[in-house]
């Protein structure tokens, strides 16, 4: 028996601007640094890049109709930054604000929660070339003046904000794998335009105290619980070694104002720690979030690494399965197959009981409540007969892991509710078109298509989840 899911649950889906927008020159937007890396050859899938991506842009009221049809109480979208500063800062663009406003109002007369990401990587370009982007403490002050400008216009619309998107994942890709803009491989650069998204992260949350009263705001973090592949004590080592680097490096951070002990141990012998001024740490402590955003897709396994061992290696960008390679830090920890789960094409372990132990793991270490910002299934889906798409595999997945939310309610944790990725099929950064995540299906080759949306069996069946608080 389980709880039933609190009247006021979000059932909700998720959205990235870059990944559903397109429009990416429209009124006035400037470029973000995803405009132009995925221009360059080989960076993407198949060249793919969000130019027109689902067209949201101009068919935002059709989208948000089929929201409503859905039933959904909640959707999270992010805002562009360089549609709101075209440069990164100066003049305000008006109709980039006019835009958001539009798609709030619409939301809310459909009774659906606005839940707004500030940043989901779109970092203005114009930033990037002047003083490359969070590895330069000026970032800050443009961060929170763009953060402000929002704060002032949605406040009493938006309850409900998310910070940073997955900022580890993001700057792993970004400068350790070389995978995202700025495609840097260099670990002390990594940490230190980390340190520096902490603190542009503490001090727009800071300033949402002032102007937004009422609301509640806090990061979206990619979290990927570690496993021990065996309780060989060599393993468990290398599993503390993984979570520390891999996540309480950020959720300490955010939550305490502090790095984990070991971690910060090596990196400091290594000369990779971040420099860490007076008053940062502070900062940090003043800036502390409401809840976390919870970004789960899968749990990692790991095991000893000994030096001179596996270094970090790309992701798995085709959905061949079975290609990708282990990953680690020599001396450390790297990753394992774990013979317990099946992997989706992608080599993403299924694990909705990882998602219980996740949302434990946090409520219990940080005693914040908790969203469910992101979680689903990436597949190559097929337009079936009578313009249907047979997702079984991803009610499944979905099906299993609401399950898991039940379950942890029940554990004691405070959810707030659970944002589904995605609402319509998306562009994936590094997967292109081809890997699809929505509800909707959204028809589509690699020059547009006609952009159809069709809804995909996973609709019906999370429309009668939502109408019956869960039940299913
Ligand atoms: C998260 C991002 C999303 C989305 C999702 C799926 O990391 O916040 O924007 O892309 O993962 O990832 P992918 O598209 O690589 O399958």
């Amino acid at each position: 028996k389980f709880n039933d899911f609190p009247q006021d649950f979000l059932w909700g889906a998720a959205s990235a601007a870059y990944q559903v927008e397109g429009g990416w020159d429209a009124d006035g937007k400037g470029p973000s640094v995803w405009d132009l890396f995925t221009k360059l050859p080989g960076k993407t899938f198949a060249g793919s890049n969000g130019d027109v991506a689902v067209d949201h842009y101009h068919r935002m009221e059709e989208d948000v109709a089929l929201m409503a049809e859905m039933g959904l109480k909640a959707y999270r979208f992010s805002v562009s930054w360089p549609r709101i500063y075209p440069t990164g800062r100066g003049e305000v663009n008006e109709a980039g604000l006019a835009f958001y406003e539009k798609l709030i109002d619409i939301l809310l007369a459909h009774q659906i929660e606005p839940v707004l990401t500030l940043y989901h990587w779109d970092l203005p370009q114009a930033l990037q070339d002047e003083y490359g982007g969070w590895e330069d403490r000026r970032i800050i002050e443009d961060f929170e003046r763009y953060c402000v400008t929002l704060y002032q216009r949605f406040a009493g619309k938006v309850k409900y904000w998310v910070s940073l998107n997955e900022q580890n994942y993001n700057l792993t890709n970004a400068y350790q794998l070389g995978t995202h803009p700025p495609a840097v491989q260099d670990r002390k650069r990594f940490f230190a335009a980390n340190h520096i998204a902490f603190l542009a992260n503490a001090r727009v949350i800071k300033a949402f105290r002032q102007h937004v009263p009422g609301g509640l705001i806090g990061p979206s973090f990619a979290y990927s619980p570690a496993y021990p592949a065996s309780c060989d004590p060599k393993d468990m080592l290398a599993y503390e070694n993984a979570e520390e680097f891999t996540n309480l490096w950020w959720l300490d951070a955010y939550c305490f104002g502090r790095y984990p002990q070991a971690a910060l141990a090596y990196l400091r012998e290594n000369g990779e720690a971040p420099e860490i001024l007076p008053g940062d740490l502070e900062l940090l402590r003043e800036g502390t979030p409401d809840y976390i955003g919870v970004n789960y897709y899968y749990t990692l396994t790991y095991t000893d690494n000994p030096l001179g061992g596996q270094t970090m290696q790309r992701i798995n960008t085709t959905g061949k399965k079975g290609t990708t390679p282990p990953s680690g830090i020599p001396g450390l920890y790297k990753t394992a197959p774990n013979p317990h789960l099946e992997t989706s094409n992608w080599d993403w372990a299924i694990d909705p009981t990882g998602m219980r132990i996740a949302l434990r793991r946090l409520s219990s270490r940080y005693g914040l409540p908790l969203m469910i910002t992101e979680n689903g299934l990436g597949e190559f889906d097929k337009l079936a007969a009578g313009d249907r798409v047979h997702d079984d595999y991803r009610i499944d997945y979905l099906r299993s892991h609401v399950k898991a939310c039940q379950e942890a309610l029940q554990d004691g944790v405070e959810l707030l509710g659970y944002c589904a990725w995605s609402f319509t099929d998306i562009l994936s950064w590094l997967n292109g078109y081809q890997k699809r995540y929505g509800f909707v299906f959204v028809e589509r080759d690699e020059q547009g298509g006609s952009l159809r949306r069709l809804k995909k069996d996973s609709f019906f069946w999370y429309q009668s989840v939502i109408a019956s608080q869960g039940k299913q």
